[in-house]
């Protein structure tokens, strides 16, 4: 049994407020649904940051061979790297002398870009790091000093809240050496209808990514969750920017995890996810409290997502 995640789970739900993580969404069954939500009409995020990879990769690849001449390139949670494959044909086409480096918690995604991305991009140097992101960071200090150019992309920068999220910029700076590079991706703020409308798809696979999680704890942890008996309720914020999942004990009851009972009342509500929409000013704000300098920003034709890249 994975105790960390035990103890998360049982500090979540013994707070005042019930609160989940929601970086433990991502079991086999949550990457399939993420997919799915990735793939859906609503969930714009992903469409928007492809455009911009698929255009503006030329360009970003030339400021990483100018600048860094010889480098790794870092990716913070790669995902299946179907974006960043626009930026390493791009660079390998230029004969970038680079590896790149891959960070996720999941093995089996690591495993995969391992094995697949050298054939797809000829050239390509990849060195996969299975593990959390600081400690991988700190990792590849050990193995490599050429400079670091690090991607953190498809606005998971928004399942911080603000205050986390500073404090991640700023651990991320302190990280780095001068002269390093981030590319952060943002979803920006925009009509609140259509935020509301990606995080509520007609399909229902968010609803479904968020009761996966109560079905993971029951699988994983040995709760007694019943999934019909919560729905999920999604809110958006245009004051804050706030983007908020919930899901809804739909009557009054008692859930059974590791010996302990955690008692619901009825339209009680567990805190899921929180995915931050940004103004432009507040993303200034961010970089420059984290100490970055901001040295281009990318955005798509319709001005919804942008990727910033940061100077160390
Ligand atoms: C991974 N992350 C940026 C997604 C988001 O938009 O907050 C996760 C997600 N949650 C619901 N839909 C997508």
């Amino acid at each position: 049994m994975n105790e960390q995640f035990l103890n998360d789970v049982v500090t979540g739900l013994s707070a005042k407020t019930k609160k989940l993580n929601s970086k433990y969404f991502y079991d086999d069954e949550g990457d399939v649904l993420f997919q799915k939500i990735m793939q859906s009409e609503e969930y714009y995020l992903t469409d928007c940051e492809y455009e911009i990879f698929k255009g503006k990769s030329p360009a970003l690849a030339g400021v990483f061979i100018d600048q860094l001449k010889s480098f790794e390139l870092l990716e913070l949670g790669a995902g299946d790297a179907s974006k960043t494959k626009f930026l390493l044909e791009a660079l390998v086409n230029r004969k970038a002398d680079f590896t790149y480096m891959p960070i996720d918690i999941s093995g089996s995604m690591i495993t995969y870009l391992e094995d697949n991305l050298p054939s797809k991009i000829p050239g390509l140097k990849v060195t996969g790091l299975n593990g959390e992101y600081f400690p991988m960071l700190e990792k590849v200090k050990t193995i490599s000093s050429r400079k670091k150019a690090v991607l953190f992309l498809g606005g998971n920068i928004g399942n911080m809240d603000p205050d986390d999220a500073l404090a991640f910029c700023k651990q991320l700076h302190a990280s780095l050496n001068p002269g390093d590079y981030v590319l952060m991706g943002f979803d920006l703020r925009k009509n609140p209808h259509a935020i509301f409308n990606a995080y509520n798809d007609k399909a229902g696979y968010t609803k479904a990514f968020n009761l996966n999680l109560l079905k993971r704890i029951n699988n994983e942890l040995g709760a007694d969750f019943q999934l019909a008996d919560f729905e999920h309720y999604n809110s958006y914020d245009p004051l804050t920017g706030a983007c908020r999942s919930f899901l809804v004990s739909l009557k009054a009851q008692q859930v059974n995890l590791d010996g302990q009972a955690f008692h619901f009342k009825a339209n009680e509500v567990i805190d899921m996810e929180i995915s931050q929409k940004y103004s432009m000013e507040e993303i200034y704000d961010l970089g420059n409290q984290a100490n970055f300098e901001v040295v281009e920003t990318f955005f798509d034709s319709k001005e919804w997502f942008l990727d910033m890249l940061w100077k160390v």
